[in-house]
C-alpha cells in the first residue's frame, strides 16, 4: 500500500473501535470508506454482530460480497454509528463530500446516525473548505434552472462527466460540481442551497460530524469540535 493508503487503513481500523455488538452500522462510500468495510467484514468473520446500511449500491454489493448482513435505510430508525469518507474537513468538522457520487444516501444515512464518524488521510484536512468544487445531485430535468440559481450565489457549475458521457449517481440524477472559491461560511451556503428547487442533495455536510479520524503515518489523529 502506498502512504496514503496506509493512512486510510490506519484511519479506518482506528474507526471501528467504535463499533458494538449489535451496533446498526452505517458503511460509506469511496477508497477510505473501503478500508473500513474490509476491517468490519474482518470482525464480523470473527463474531462480530452488526447489521450495514450501505451509502451506495457499490458499497452494498462489496459488504455483501465479504459476508456483512445489510438493512435497507428504511427497515431503520436510527444507526448507532457510521464510518464513511470526505473530500475535505475544517477545524470545525464540517465536511465536503460527493467526490465519488454518492452524497444523497451519505447524507440520509448520517441524518440517521447517532455517532458519525469520518476518517481521511491527512491531505483532506484544510483550513478553508473550498478548494474541492462543492457536488451538488440534481433532478435532471431541473439542470439548467440549478446550474443559474448556483451561478448567482457564486457558484460556477459544470454536469460531472464520466467516460465522456453525464455521470447518472444511484438515484438516476445528475452530479453538478461547483466551483463557490473558498467558502467563509459553510453553514450559510448550505442554507441557500437548500433552498433551491432541484437540488435533491449537495456536498456541504454541516454539523453532522461527530468526529473526524485521520491517517497521519502511521498514527490515527481524532479531532472532535
Ligand atoms: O463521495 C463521497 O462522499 C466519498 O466519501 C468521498 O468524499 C471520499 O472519497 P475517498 O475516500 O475516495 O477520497
Amino acid at each position: 500500500l502506498n502512504t496514503k493508503d496506509l493512512e486510510k487503513q490506519v484511519a479506518a481500523r482506528e474507526a471501528v473501535k467504535y463499533i458494538r455488538d449489535n451496533d446498526i452500522v452505517g458503511l460509506g462510500t469511496g477508497s477510505t470508506a473501503y478500508y473500513t468495510i474490509i476491517e468490519v467484514a474482518e470482525l464480523v468473520k470473527n463474531g462480530l454482530k452488526i447489521k450495514g446500511v450501505p451509502t451506495s449500491e457499490h458499497t452494498a454489493s462489496l459488504a455483501t460480497s465479504l459476508g456483512i448482513e445489510l438493512l435497507d435505510m428504511n427497515a431503520v430508525e436510527y444507526i448507532d454509528v457510521t464510518i464513511d469518507g470526505a473530500d475535505e474537513f475544517d477545524e470545525n468538522l464540517n465536511l465536503i463530500k460527493g467526490g465519488g457520487g454518492a452524497h444523497f444516501r451519505e447524507k440520509i444515512v448520517a441524518s440517521l446516525t447517532k455517532k458519525e464518524i469520518i476518517i481521511a488521510d491527512a491531505a483532506k484536512k484544510v483550513d478553508q473548505l473550498g478548494k474541492f468544487k462543492v457536488p451538488v445531485e440534481i433532478v435532471p430535468l431541473a439542470l439548467n434552472y440549478v446550474v443559474r440559481a448556483m451561478a448567482k450565489l457564486g457558484g460556477q457549475g459544470a454536469v460531472r462527466m464520466k467516460d465522456g458521457k453525464q455521470f447518472i449517481t444511484d438515484n438516476h440524477n445528475l452530479i453538478v460540481d461547483a466551483d463557490f472559491g473558498l467558502i467563509g461560511d459553510p453553514a450559510a451556503l448550505s442554507e441557500k442551497l437548500n433552498q433551491i428547487e432541484g437540488i435533491l442533495a449537495h456536498g456541504l455536510f454541516v454539523n453532522l460530524a461527530a468526529m473526524v479520524i485521520v491517517g497521519q503515518g502511521t498514527e490515527a489523529v481524532t479531532y472532535t469540535k
